[in-house]
């Protein structure tokens, strides 16, 4: 495993969940290496803690609305320059714009508009280390270990 691998949590969103198969496969097609992978149906405050920092915003009700809708799949990936280039994979939050930018965006294949967007992607290595945490702990208790090792859980 390289030197400038990083970690970052892919969500499967509820409307995409059908894709499962073909986004795994893009997934492997792009370099990356799944470290875990769970599925699961959040509670609305579990959903409510996890964007918490949007909790003002006006989109804030359906987006919890839309994520406790049927269960997720979040995705611990590991490669190089993870966190910005599946960001770039998925394409920008709104699917209609991710449609004019390009159809191979999975926010273009597997989304609709701005709420059902299909997939997450953490934005930061700060948020990319809490948000795995969130959904898998750490191996170690409290620490950050598993974080810190890309060759953790591969
Ligand atoms: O990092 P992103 O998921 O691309 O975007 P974000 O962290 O700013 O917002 C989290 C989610 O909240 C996003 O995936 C969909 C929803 N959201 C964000 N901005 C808007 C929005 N939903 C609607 N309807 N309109 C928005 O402007």
């Amino acid at each position: 495993i390289g030197r400038n691998q990083e970690r970052t949590l892919a969500i499967i969103k509820p409307d995409a969940i059908r894709n499962l198969g073909d986004i795994v496969s893009t997934i492997y097609e792009n370099g990356f290496t799944i470290a875990r992978m769970r599925m699961i149906k959040l509670s609305q405050n579990e959903i409510m803690y996890f964007y918490g920092e949007h909790k003002a915003k006006d989109f804030f009700p359906r987006l919890v609305e839309f994520m406790i809708s049927g269960p997720i799949v979040a995705i611990e990936l590991v490669g190089s320059d993870a966190i910005n280039r599946w960001r770039s994979i998925i394409g920008p939050t709104d699917s209609q714009k991710a449609k004019e930018q390009g159809s191979h965006l999975l926010r273009a294949r597997f989304g609709t508009d701005g709420t059902r967007n299909a997939l997450h992607g953490s934005d930061s290595a700060t948020s990319a280390q809490r948000e795995i945490s969130f959904f898998f702990g750490s191996k170690y208790g409290t620490n950050t270990a598993c974080y810190n090792d890309t060759t953790c859980c591969l």
